[in-house]
């Protein structure tokens, strides 16, 4: 490892000489001095050079005397340097990675991920993301969830067959998993509480900036529960331990952002779907974009909420696995979580009982043999349970303002990109 202090550290390290590494972010040669902005994981540092410098996006390693110097990134500079090149750029970045970023076209920055991605406002949204995903496994973790990786190459869809990838498996039809959704249920026999973060893929038919063919999962679920409310309180603490862990773990990328964190209320506000339909006028049986964010906006004027549960939606809308609501025919303990506007989590209680399976695909014209590897689990008793599962470039989205989930994802993958 190369010996060297952090540029977020040098404050520490005044008067002394020390080693620094990192990419030229930016070189400024003015008549009588020139500077060099080096850039490290932990931000800029400068440095007062002479002569001729190398050209931005070079690997440099700089050893130089920390002074202070209140017009410096973090007030000090490193000055009387010797600079190493460790590595030449080849060619010149596709962007300034030291000027803002308004006016680049998103297809351009998307094109040129590998390096747009290192400019620091383009990279803060993943840092921030990278933190939610520690708070939800720390959350989960401390409530005695394990943590589990499951097949992403699977024989049948489970979010209903019309958005799956369909691939060749050593000359048999097989899918991409659409969601962890049976497997998540089959380890609820085996650990009770479980958890997983893994890609999922969805074929979108159309070009949206809140869909994305490959998207990441934050998935739970728990058994031994009266109903959906249980779900939704593991959720709602969940939800705060994500924003806790993004203030704690992503404090630069928020100021860097200019961003404030949303207040998880202890009580979300709940809606039920056909109380949600009466509000915003409509009887179709599914809620529309538009409606998401009216619904939104309302929970924000009448409960002063960010968040927003709406439950109960008609058991014709969701997938077969939906525990119907016991108390109110033809509507289910299904539930959706609206976060600014959008939807951000679907969840609900599941059937638990071998038979209540084979009646709702039966209802549904479905025959059990493709769900037999599924259905196992529930052959042996399956406790009540439920869950949900939380779309991570939908929150990192709307935490940070981005309009297109393009946006805070490294390397999307939707109808038209498929690189870089
Ligand atoms: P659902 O299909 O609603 O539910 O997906 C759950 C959450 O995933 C996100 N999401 C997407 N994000 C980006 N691009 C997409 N194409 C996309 N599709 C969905 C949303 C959504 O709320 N098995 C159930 C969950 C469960 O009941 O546990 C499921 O997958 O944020």
């Amino acid at each position: 490892m190369i010996s060297r202090v952090m540029s977020a550290e040098l404050a520490e390290h005044a008067g002394q000489r020390v080693t620094i590494a990192g990419w030229v972010h930016r070189r400024r040669q003015l008549k009588s001095v020139s500077f060099l902005v080096v850039r490290d994981r932990t931000g800029l540092a400068q440095v007062v050079a002479a002569g001729d410098l190398p050209p931005e996006e070079s690997v440099v390693q700089v050893t130089g005397t920390v002074t202070d110097n209140p017009q410096a990134p973090g007030g000090f500079e490193l000055v009387a340097p010797e600079v190493e090149v460790l590595t030449q750029h080849w060619a010149a970045p596709p962007i300034d990675l030291y000027r803002p970023v308004v006016g680049a076209a998103l297809p351009t920055l998307l094109d040129h991920a590998p390096v747009t991605l290192r400019h620091p406002m383009l990279r803060a949204p993943l840092e921030i993301s990278a933190a939610s995903v520690a708070g939800f496994r720390e959350t989960l973790d401390r409530q005695g969830f394990t943590e589990i990786h499951t097949p992403k190459i699977v024989a049948s869809a489970t979010e209903s067959g019309a958005n799956v990838f369909g691939i060749d498996y050593f000359g048999r039809p097989a899918f991409l998993a659409q969601s962890p959704q049976f497997y998540k249920q089959a380890m609820v026999g085996v650990f009770e509480r479980v958890y997983e973060v893994g890609p999922v893929f969805r074929a979108e038919p159309h070009d949206t900036v809140r869909h994305l063919a490959q998207y990441t999962s934050l998935d739970a679920e728990l058994g031994f529960i009266q109903d959906h409310r249980d779900v939704m309180a593991v959720l709602r603490e969940v939800l705060a331990g994500m924003i806790e862990s993004v203030r704690h773990r992503a404090a630069p990328a928020l100021d860097l952002l200019g961003l404030a964190l949303p207040e998880v209320p202890d009580e979300i506000p709940v809606v039920h779907f056909t109380d949600a339909q009466e509000l915003t006028s409509s009887d179709e049986p599914d809620l529309a974009p538009a409606q998401e964010r009216w619904l939104s906006e309302w929970a924000e004027k009448e409960h002063g909420s960010e968040f927003l549960f709406v439950t109960g939606y008609p058991l014709s809308k969701r997938p077969f696995y939906t525990h119907p609501d016991p108390a109110r025919a033809g509507y289910s303990n299904g539930f959706d979580l609206l976060f600014r506007g959008m939807e951000l989590v679907t969840g609900g209680q599941r059937l638990h009982r071998y038979p209540d399976y084979l009646a709702a695909l039966g209802n549904r014209n479905e025959e059990p043999g493709p769900y037999r590897g599924y259905l196992q689990a529930f052959r042996q008793g399956m406790p009540p349970h439920g869950g949900f599962a939380l779309g991570l470039e939908r929150w990192t989205a709307r935490l940070t303002g981005a309009a297109n989930i393009r946006q805070v994802t490294a390397f999307p993958r939707d109808l038209n990109r498929l690189s870089p």
